[in-house]
């Protein structure tokens, strides 16, 4: 294996060339008339791969010489967008590659296009697991990323006749040259079945699970390396085979199809992602698919452990095991079953363990979204994860009640079981028991979970409750998604901001001086034009690159108010039309995201986005002030197209429902303003930016909260404006083929409307146009994008890590380096 160098190795521009040639022909057998542009993706990622493997091999290595504790980030999402780029320029060889495709005459931005976006999570959520996988790695942390490798990911979706249309993303359809099957690295899960309870020789009890039904896990590797260092981190994602015995069973009962039919359908607890956001279902498959991977997880997590030691008493000390929201939090249940059915452990010891090595996020304030599985689905699918869920809940009852005697009412709000018209077990419940650290993923987030949403608990384990507040790779986000402004920053700062993004700071003296302002206007005015014409591809319409580009890009959600934005837009346009130019700047509405596929009212206020786009879009009168853009199909890879273009970024959630948002800090980041509720980190952005370099309208957490149980909508409807606005939308003026297309929308808006839409309204107007007037003066303008970008530094997922590592984790980092 000695003279592999230029193949495997190199990193100058001739040896990539080599390697992507070598896989072209050997790995592919094409030649230069057979490949077609996949083909050349597919050969540049295999060479790219295998630069990674070296330094994988040496990091586990390293792990294993060292006994290093170990980081383990269980999630149900990974969101990781495509990996080329970030892989080369976390590996320095970004340029290389460059130039090694220019000389073999092969388009390179082409070659990144044909990646498929891996798109394994719904949102925020994902996003976020995403990016501190890439800070773990570049901070060198021994961390593992464990989740569910998903057949399909979330959905693509079409706008087709001005609403959704859903597609299945098929992901993996040309093969994926990132990941390395183990088929010998499989866990066993069990499911259904019973539970005996036999009694031993030494007369105590214990518990076996049998009549299972069992289905394996195989485990797929993808790698994951740092910046700038040699660490290379395991993303280990398990995808579900049926077992050989079941297959047998049914197979020598000579029922070949039911054999198959049987197959298939423990095949399918991988087959794709749920793609709902913040609205809790009790569907059994997802069940399957939450124990499914932390069981695989959790065995594997002890298997390792066990290749160096003998015994569990260290097993605190070295592993973290981190669950991602509640979707994991069976992990508690399963490490509890694991010590104790299996190794023997006495009860109390596995608790204390259990409790050392686990900890929490919640990343939702919304009731809609927690988890509350049907006891009797436990009872079927589950029933000895229930019975321990069932142990937990009566020792940790017996402390509450020596904590609250006599106190029933305690005991229902803390417990682990709800007694409602169906017994049900509260998953956050669980994992706050089962954790040493409980944390919300913003400073308001975490205080109003403190306060109100877990307040029973916080009083009971104070000392549990802590906040991290999110942040967001600037690898991937500025220096992969914005070359053009990453060239400026270093030119002006050096490159040391990649890794520590504090040293932004240095901009802020840059923000008075004219020819770095004009510089800086050239770098967003080129990305603006980029992006036109990417929409123009996209969507056919035509926008004005020197239009104000404002964009609302998230999940569909009523708490988020696209509704607001909307609104605002289309009395907009009635001031327009009415002859009121109120000093309007040119502006592109910009707005993007899924709806979940069962979420009407989501998907009403698309079709509705989209009805007014094509009214506004197509009226001559107002057309060089106004266009409305509905961008399909919003993903990590559009993304990173968008921030850079951003004028202004539209953070609008009720105040008190945005646990934290991450868009908010890439839109920043990449020298947008914000217009924002004072909600989740945007709280914190405008901490750090300051009050006059950001836009904060409407009302606070605290006055939501209190004006919501006396909330009138019509008390709002004082401007004529407004009023006409409602008017238009349930006299179906923006879809006259049905005109009462779009009440159910005025009817919430004029009705109960929890989000309180209209009673920001005014501000929020008021602010837009404060937006205009600062954008006519470019120079104002320019300066506060730069000062917003030179005060990101606490934004980066880098210190959000350093937190989580200093406070909950406590792993050593380890230095890995390759000998020659
Ligand atoms: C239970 C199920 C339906 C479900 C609920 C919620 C599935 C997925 C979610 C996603 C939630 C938890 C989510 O993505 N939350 C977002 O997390 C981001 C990262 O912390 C935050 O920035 C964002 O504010 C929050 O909405």
């Amino acid at each position: 294996f000695q003279n592999w160098g230029r193949f495997k190795k190199g990193m100058d521009p001739e040896s990539i060339q080599l390697a992507f040639a070598n896989h072209l022909e050997y790995s592919l057998s094409k030649d230069q008339y057979t490949a077609t542009l996949r083909d050349m993706y597919t050969s540049l990622a295999l060479s790219i791969r295998d630069r990674l493997v070296e330094r994988w091999i040496r990091t586990q290595e390293v792990y294993y010489e060292k006994d290093v504790k170990r980081v383990y980030y269980l999630s149900a999402e990974y969101l990781m967008g495509r990996v080329m780029t970030n892989n080369l320029i976390n590996l320095g060889m970004y340029e290389q590659t460059v130039e090694a495709m220019n000389a073999v005459h092969v388009d390179f931005k082409s070659i990144l296009e044909q990646e498929p976006d891996m798109g394994l999570g719904n949102g925020g959520l994902g996003r976020l697991a995403a990016c501190f996988l890439d800070s773990m790695a570049t901070l060198s942390i021994p961390a593992y990323g464990y989740g569910i490798r998903y057949e399909f990911g979330i959905f693509d979706q079409d706008i087709r006749n001005l609403e959704q249309v859903e597609r299945p993303e098929n992901w993996l359809q040309y093969g994926n040259p990132w990941e390395i099957a183990r088929p010998e690295k499989t866990q066993r899960v069990r499911f259904q079945g019973r539970v005996e309870h036999v009694r031993q020789p030494d007369g105590s009890i214990r518990a076996e699970w049998v009549d299972t039904n069992d289905v394996i896990g195989v485990a797929y590797d993808t790698p994951i390396n740092g910046y700038g260092n040699e660490t290379t981190n395991t993303l280990r994602l398990w995808s579900a085979r049926a077992s050989k015995e079941f297959d047998l069973e049914y197979f020598q009962h000579g029922d070949y199809m039911k054999a198959v039919e049987e197959k298939n359908r423990s095949e399918t607890i991988s087959k794709v992602l749920y793609p709902n956001d913040q609205v809790y279902q009790g569907r059994e498959l997802r069940l399957k698919q939450q124990y499914f991977f932390v069981s695989c997880s959790i065995q594997d997590i002890i298997r390792r452990y066990l290749v160096n030691h003998d015994d569990f008493d260290q097993f605190a000390n070295k592993n973290a095991i981190h669950m991602n929201d509640t979707h994991p939090s069976l992990a508690v249940a399963e490490l509890m079953r694991l010590l104790v059915d299996e190794y023997n452990l006495a009860w109390e010891k596995a608790w204390e363990i259990t409790t050392k090595t686990c900890a929490y996020t919640n990343h939702t304030l919304l009731a809609e979204a927690l988890e509350k599985w049907q006891v009797s689905m436990f009872e079927n699918l589950l029933p000895r994860p229930l019975e321990i869920i069932y142990e937990i809940n009566k020792r940790f009852l017996r402390q509450v009640s020596l904590r609250y005697p006599e106190n029933p009412e305690k005991m229902k709000q803390l417990s682990l079981i709800g007694e409602g018209e169906e017994k049900r077990v509260r998953m956050a419940h669980l994992a706050i028991v089962g954790s040493h650290s409980v944390n919300g993923v913003a400073a308001l987030h975490s205080r109003l979970l403190m306060e109100r949403e877990l307040n029973h608990f916080y009083q009971m384990f104070p000392e549990r409750f802590n906040n991290k507040t999110n942040g967001v790779t600037p690898r991937r986000w500025l220096a992969a998604a914005n070359p053009g402004l990453a060239r400026l920053i270093s030119s002006a700062i050096g490159e040391g901001w990649v890794t520590d993004l504090f040293q932004l700071e240095k901009l802020a003296k840059k923000a008075a001086n004219q020819s770095f302002i004009e510089q800086w206007r050239d770098v967003k005015q080129e990305n603006k034009e980029d992006f036109a014409a990417l929409v123009r591809d996209m969507t056919g319409e035509i926008i004005n690159p020197e239009s104000i580009f404002d964009f609302q890009v998230k999940r569909i959600h009523e708490y988020k108010r696209q509704t607001l934005n909307i609104l605002h837009v289309v009395y907009r346009w009635l001031s327009l039309k009415r002859g009121e130019t109120r000093d309007y700047a040119p502006r592109t509405f910009f707005f993007g995201g899924k709806a979940a596929p069962g979420y009407y009212m989501a998907k009403l206020i698309i079709k509705f986005i989209c009805h007014v786009a094509d009214m506004i879009n197509k009226d001559p009168q107002t057309n060089d002030l106004l266009k409305v853009i509905f961008l399909p199909n919003y993903r990590v890879s559009l993304a990173e197209r968008i921030f850079p273009a951003s004028d202004v970024s539209e953070q609008i959630s009720t105040a008190g429902y945005e646990a934290s948002g991450t868009s908010n800090m890439k839109f920043a980041m990449n020298g947008a303003l914000t217009v924002g509720t004072a909600d989740g980190a945007n709280v914190e952005i405008r901490e750090a930016v300051g009050d006059d370099n950001i836009f904060i309208f409407g009302l606070n957490a605290e006055e939501a909260a209190e004006l919501a149980p006396r909330y009138n909508a019509r008390d709002y409807l004082g401007d004529q404006v407004l009023e006409h606005v409602l008017n238009h939308i349930s006299r179906g003026f923006f879809n006259p083929d049905d005109p009462a297309l779009f009440h159910p929308l005025s009817d919430m808006l004029l009705g109960r409307d929890k989000y309180l839409n209209l009673a920001d309204f005014q501000a929020y107007v008021q602010c837009q146009e404060h937006v205009d007037a600062l954008y006519k003066d470019q120079t104002e303008w320019t300066k506060k994008c730069i000062l917003n970008v030179a005060r990101m530094g606490f934004f980066s997922s880098d210190r959000t890590i350093l937190e989580y590592n200093k406070d909950i984790w406590e792993a050593e980092p380890v230095t890995v380096t390759r000998g020659e």
